[in-house]
């Protein structure tokens, strides 16, 4: 059968459709057995994709043997819970051993978790948490084009995801992207978990697509050969993207199942897996998988290699001591200059309507086909993001602290599940917003990564050093934030006048600059604050105290080397414009256990509260962390 080639072929053949048919009736047997084993997982849901899983994986131009090949279609399943319909169809193509999905289904170890998980061969992308699947496409679709690699990308759906606004902010960015290869088909069996759709939450998915500009096509979500068709005709349109939007049962192809909203989410006891197998003239399959279930879970799981993208650095800009420059310009200059230096290299840069403040301007102007306008829709461009960072393309979301980390903390979070390697870059952070007021003042940017596994924080504190730490942030793995304030602020210089972070210094992530050495006591600091720090130590040491101030660049990951000079001084003081319990005060204290050092005291000078609106320097003043304030402390630190 000739299989994986594209919806090149308008109609499907009778007997392809055929196999089709019979390759969905032994995914359903599958997908029983895995839950009842697993006593658990989501058959109802699996039943009425089923059809739509089988066409999606059988004709998109994918190969088993390699999963990753770059030039693939990419089939993103946003209704993650279906994951036990989307292993058994992947196994009907090849992708793995049924037996390993069936009987190590959400079984600890195992890669065939509840949610499907991007680890599993074929699976692009780990969803679960609804209405961020059609965003993920949504980000593949783009970086198809930006790559010149031109696949194909798919979005599965279910018709309850429809509710999330983020659904809407994705409909409207492929439609004003114009992304003609992406194809959604959505499963609308008008059942979720409390009931009926049109009761819990009515929704009109069709018309919905349609006012956003999409072709919107319906048809019988069961019915192969028209199912096959309406795909292949959503394909061929080359001037808008186009949902399929299928009419389901939930539970299809067993009758006791059909229609009802009990099978979401529960698998079936052993009488009625008997009942139901025989149904779909299956011969039931309990005993044999049982007992492979005892052996440990047989790892299909992959590796999920970010294709790096190769970077000149470019000329680091080097900013005068003598003036005082912000470091939202100074990332903006660099990300001038690392798109100068590399010409050919697929460079995108997400905007939410705030490119003139965050200086993403100057590369939109110069680049504007690489500049994602996103508007409004922060979780959106989160997840865009995401899943253009980990598609060959180097990925680049600036906004505003509150908009990039508090507002999309999930979405961030899933990016972290997905192992992307976004680069996002938040300015106004801390008290340094501007005359905004509270509801702008991110002050937990660090914070809220800490409770994420993988992200890396960077918070450079001028520009010298925001210039460098950005173009080294671009050829780093992972996720990675850069966190900056809004003001001009200080050049930090060393003793002798010179810029500290100057011409001959590189960023190395998880670094602690001295601008100054002191015996007496130690201010660490970080950002926005360090250059009041350093100007606080130079009036302290007229008085005769000899402080000295550390820079932390990276407060999640602090150099051992360096804190143990900074806990060989007699006292510490942590000054910084951040929530002072989750910020850089806890990751020096929780250095300080983990490394038996907690017997130095270390003083916290953080934001105990949400400020008020005025300037900068006004709120950090009336926090303490201004030149005086932060002499004052030290000084009653020194005397305690
Ligand atoms: C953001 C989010 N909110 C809530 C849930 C919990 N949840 C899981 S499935 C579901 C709705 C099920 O409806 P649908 O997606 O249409 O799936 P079906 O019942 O058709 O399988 C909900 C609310 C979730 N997974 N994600």
């Amino acid at each position: 059968m000739e299989r994986h080639t594209g919806f090149v072929a308008p109609v499907l053949g009778l007997d392809l459709a055929v196999e089709i048919e019979q390759s969905a009736r032994r995914a359903r047997g599958a997908v029983l057995t895995m839950t009842t084993i697993a006593e658990s997982g989501h058959p109802g849901g699996s039943f009425s994709s089923m059809e739509m899983f089988s066409l999606l994986y059988a004709f998109a131009r994918i190969d088993p043997r390699r999963p990753r090949w770059a030039e693939r279609d990419r089939i993103v399943v946003s209704h993650g819970h279906t994951s036990p319909g989307v292993y058994s169809v992947l196994a009907e193509n090849g992708f793995f051993s049924l037996d390993d999905a069936m009987a190590h289904f959400r079984q600890a170890g195992s890669p065939f978790e509840g949610h499907v998980e991007r680890t599993v061969p074929g699976v692009e992308w780990s969803t679960g948490n609804l209405g961020q699947g059609l965003s993920a496409g949504v980000g593949f679709a783009i970086a198809a084009r930006m790559t010149g690699l031109g696949w194909h990308t798919y979005v599965a759906m279910s018709d309850g995801e429809q509710h999330k606004g983020q659904v809407a902010e994705a409909r409207r960015l492929a439609a004003r992207q114009g992304l003609s290869d992406l194809t959604v088909v959505v499963d609308l069996n008008g059942i979720q978990i409390s009931g009926r759709t049109s009761d819990v939450m009515p929704v009109d998915v069709a018309a919905d697509f349609a006012a956003d500009g999409w072709g919107v096509i319906e048809c019988d979500g069961h019915d192969v050969r028209a199912l096959y068709e309406s795909i292949a005709a959503a394909v061929a349109d080359r001037s808008r993207p186009c949902v399929v939007v299928a009419h389901t049962v939930i539970g299809k192809g067993v009758s006791f199942m059909e229609g009802e909203a009990e099978f979401h989410g529960r698998g079936l006891k052993p009488e009625e897996y008997d009942r139901a197998m025989s149904e779909l003239e299956l011969v039931p399959d309990l005993e044999r998988v049982r007992t492979l279930r005892q052996s440990a879970p047989v790892t299909s799981a992959i590796d999920v290699p970010d294709p790096a993208v190769p970077l000149q650095s470019g000329k680091p800009i080097t900013y005068p001591a003598d003036k005082n420059t912000d470091n939202r310009s100074a990332w903006g200059g660099a990300l001038v200059g690392l798109a100068r230096a590399n010409p050919l290299a697929p460079i995108a840069v997400l905007d939410c309507d705030l490119a003139v403040s965050v200086k993403t301007d100057g590369f939109a102007a110069a680049w504007p086909e690489s500049f994602i306008q996103c508007g409004v829709g922060e979780h959106n461009a989160a997840t865009v993001g995401g899943a253009l960072s980990v598609s060959g393309v180097l990925t680049f979301w600036s906004d505003f602290g509150v908009f990039g980390v508090d507002e999309v903390y999930n979405q961030q979070r899933l990016n972290d599940v997905n192992d992307a390697a976004l680069k996002l870059v938040v300015t106004h952070c801390g008290l340094d917003v501007g005359e905004d007021g509270k509801t702008h003042q991110c002050l937990d940017y660090a914070g809220a990564f800490r409770n994420l596994f993988g992200w890396r924080v960077i918070v450079p504190a001028d520009a010298n050093q925001t210039d460098r730490a950005v173009r080294a942030a671009a050829s780093m793995a992972g996720n990675v934030v850069l966190a900056m304030g809004r003001s001009k602020i200080p050049t930090i210089t060393m003793s002798d006048g010179r810029p500290l972070f100057g011409s001959d210094y590189r960023f190395t992530y998880g670094e602690i600059a001295w601008a100054r050495e002191g015996r007496d006591g130690t201010i660490l600091t970080m950002g926005t604050v360090a250059g009041a720090a350093v100007s606080a130590s130079d009036r302290l040491r007229d008085e005769g105290l000899n402080v000295g101030v550390a820079i932390v660049s990276c407060p999640l990951d602090l150099d051992d080397t360096q804190m143990r000079v900074v806990f060989s001084t007699p006292w510490i003081l942590v000054a910084e414009d951040h929530h002072w319990r989750t910020g850089l005060w806890a990751s020096a204290a929780e250095w300080a256990t983990l490394h038996g050092c907690a017997g130095t005291r270390a003083v916290p000078l953080g934001v105990t509260a949400y400020s008020a609106s005025g300037a900068a320097g006004e709120l950090m003043a009336t926090a303490g962390l201004d030149v005086a304030g932060i002499a004052n402390a030290a000084r009653t630190v020194a005397h305690a």
